[in-house]
Parts: structure tokens; sequence; C-alpha cells
């Protein structure tokens, strides 16, 4: 953990608990240690001593004291659909009162009805009311965001979307990665044309993709979405671009769709509570992580867990995210789906932290951040807690002391 020049640094954290997460287990702490960057990125991680055994410090850099407070790399949200018209507390309502979420879907509703309402806006209304949600998820510490489209279904107001996401990350000085969902929900356009659908989406991907809208792409894989035969020709479509594939895999049933995405050596199968053990190891081959998304499970009441000892067993990389949508995760931060990670799923709270930054940012194919680390990005978050499982232990609260990515202060 030396540094390269850190003398001429722009900036420098001092006297900082550091969780670098550097390493296969444990948090990593570094007491009292120091981090310093260059450019964006981590230049200097280490102790105190050996700072000052570097020696001629640039006095221009910024100076932050931290006075002993606990630091992470910035969290990592994998899984959102944070730009979406409207909302849908009434469906919450109808659920409440025992009709299900497959049963909404069917009858025009779910998806569906945020399609409609996302349609009729604007790009800058669209923009205007995706924006505090992507700002609460950055103030409980998120630098990096990946938003999916899958509610405008036709290629103009799948584009708009993508392109809001984009204007996000530039309004915010976040990392935003945008996903094309175009396969998420039958468009009533197309009722009774699922195949056809497919092509049409076959079809937006490469101009999206030509437009620089697209870093990745996803699929509903599931009974009330797209079967396997359509989500495979998805697949194929991306990987014909050379696009990474991820899907929303065996959430409400086993469709085999985590073996499916591993098959495309995917980058992740999320949700994943239905994955059978043959499907676990699929993804333990093909490296694909695991990305467990708590909140939908809270929100829809459901009992079945994702096969964590599978995941352990096996070694698949687990991820946390908030799946920040208008149907089943209404959900605006992401240590709140750390903290419905420990509790529903079991996991500890440094499973749960790594899964908001390390796993989260393997799950979107990003080695340049996630850890602590020389040479790695300089996001990383100020915490105003006693110890790192408080990250997992409060249910909300304002915990964050100071945001930062590529070494600017975002908050
Ligand atoms: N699974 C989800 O968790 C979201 N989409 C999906 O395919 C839910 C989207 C919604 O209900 O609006
Ligand atoms: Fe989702």
């Amino acid at each position: 953990m030396s540094a390269s020049s850190p003398h001429a640094s722009d900036g420098v954290l001092l006297d900082a608990n550091l969780i670098t997460l550097n390493g296969d287990a444990g948090y990593g702490v570094i007491e009292r240690g120091v981090l310093a960057w260059r450019d964006g990125l981590l230049d200097f991680v280490g102790s105190r001593a050996e700072w000052d055994r570097v020696g001629a410090h640039d006095e221009r850099a910024t100076r932050v004291q931290a006075d002993g407070q606990w630091v992470t790399p910035g969290l990592v949200d994998s899984h959102t659909h944070t730009v979406f018209a409207g909302d849908r507390a009434g469906e919450f309502e109808q659920r409440l009162q025992g009709v299900s979420y497959e049963d909404i879907a069917r009858a025009g509703g779910g998806i569906v009805s945020t399609v409609r309402a996302t349609r009729a806006a604007s790009e800058d209304e669209l923009l205007a009311q995706s924006l505090p949600r992507a700002r609460a998820l950055l103030a409980d510490g998120v630098t990096t965001l990946e938003i999916k489209s899958g509610y405008g279904l036709d290629l103009i107001n799948e584009r708009k979307m993508l392109r809001v996401a984009r204007r996000i990350g530039e309004q915010l000085g976040i990392t935003v990665r945008t996903t094309f969902l175009g396969a998420h929900a039958l468009p009533p356009e197309y009722s009774g044309r699922a195949d056809a659908y497919i092509d049409a989406v076959c079809e937006w991907l490469p101009q999206l993709h030509a437009e620089g809208l697209v870093d990745a792409v996803d699929a509903f894989c599931e009974r009330i979405a797209f079967d396997t035969a359509q989500t495979r020709r998805v697949f194929e479509a991306a990987r014909a671009l050379g696009l990474p594939v991820k899907l929303h895999a065996d959430q409400l049933s086993d469709g085999h769709g985590a073996a499916l995405v591993a098959e495309f050596d995917g980058l992740s199968a999320d949700h994943v509570e239905y994955t059978s053990e043959e499907s676990v190891r699929a993804m333990a081959r093909h490296g694909t992580v695991a990305v467990l998304l708590p909140g939908a499970f809270h929100v829809l009441r459901e009992t079945k867990s994702p096969p964590l000892e599978a995941f352990r067993t096996h070694g698949v990389p687990m991820a946390v995210a908030t799946d920040c949508n208008p149907g089943t995760a209404p959900l605006q931060s992401l240590r709140l789906a750390m903290s419905l990670a420990c509790t529903h799923f079991r996991l500890t709270p440094e499973e749960a932290l790594r899964g908001a930054t390390t796993q989260g940012a393997r799950a979107l194919g990003l080695a340049d951040r996630g850890v602590l680390a020389v040479g790695r990005r300089a996001d990383f978050v100020i915490w105003n807690i006693a110890q790192p499982a408080q990250l997992s232990y409060w249910l909300g609260g304002e915990l964050t002391a100071g945001v930062y990515a590529g070494g600017r202060r975002v908050r």
C-alpha cells in the first residue's frame, strides 16, 4: 500500500478509520489511516506512520480531517429502476388487501401502469421526478448507480429513459451505469405477440448502443414476463454488440434464468430466490454474481429466501442492491437494503457491506472501485458510526458525513 507520488496529491484524508475491504475476508481496517488521491484515483492508502515516512507533502492538497470517523469505499447500487414517472402507492394498498403482484400485473396494472406514466412525461419531467430518488441514494452513500430502462417499451421512450439516466450521473457527479431492459414487460400494443416484441427489442438495441446509451443488457425472465427462449434472443443481440448481460432471474419461480445468464458469462443473476443448486454451480463456473434484492422480497412479503448457503459453498459473490422501483421496491437507501439483507437473508453485516461495494462493482463489471486501494477510484464515504456493523444496524437515519466521487466532494 505504498504511494506512487503522494507529495503531488490533490487531496488527503487524515485520521480516518479506513474500512478498505482489501483482501478476501474481514473489513481490512486501518486505524487512524490516511487516504490521498490525485486525478480522481487513490494514490495512497495506509497508516499515518507510513504517510509520514513518504514525507514532503504538497501544501496545496485539500486536507480533510476525519477525526477518527469511519470511511468505506463509495457504495455501489448495482440494480435499480430509479428513472420512472408517477408512483404505485394505490397498488401497495391493493396488495395490503390481499391482491398479489402477479394478479395486478395480469390485470394490466403493475409495470404497464408505470409505462403509461413514463411515456406521458417529457424528458425534463422524467428527470425532475427521478433526480430526488438518485439524490436520496447518494445521500446515503451511493457513488455508483446502475439505472435500467424498461418503462418506455418503445424506441423513443426507452431512449428517453436512458438519456435521463445519463443526465442524472452528470448532474450529481457520480457514475451512472445504464442497462437496457427493453424486455421488461409486454407493452399493450404487442398484446399476444411477445415474439414480435422481442424482435423489436433486438432492433432497438444496436441503435441505442450506437448513441452511447447502453452499458449492459437485462431482461425479466419470469412466467409473467419473458421465457428463456425469448431471453436468449435478447442475450444473443447483446453478445453480437459485445455488451455484457444480466438477468431478473428466478424471482417468483425457478425458470432456470440464473443458469441461462451464466451460460452467457453474464455479470449477474438478480433476485435469485428460486434458483436451484445446479444453477448456482453454473453461476460459480462463469463468475456470475448473485445480486440480492431484499427490498422487493420485503415489500412483496415473500417467504422463499435465495440459496445463501449454496452461494457461499460454491463461492458465488453476493451483491446487495435496492432494486429502487415504483412497484416492488420503493426503496431509496442502499443501507436499508443492507439491513434487510441481514435480517431477511441472514447475511453478516460484513457480507452486506461487501455486497454494496466490492461485489456490487463486480456485478457491474467495474474493476476500478469497490475497495480502498492505490489505483482505484477515489470514491469513498465518511460515516458517523461507532463501528462497521452499524451500517447495517440502523434503519434509516442520516449517517453520512461526507461523500466523495472521483476525489470530488458530492455531498
Ligand atoms: N423485477 C423487479 O423487481 C422490478 N422489475 C422486475 O422485473 C419490478 C418493476 C415494477 O414492478 O415496476
Ligand atoms: Fe428489478
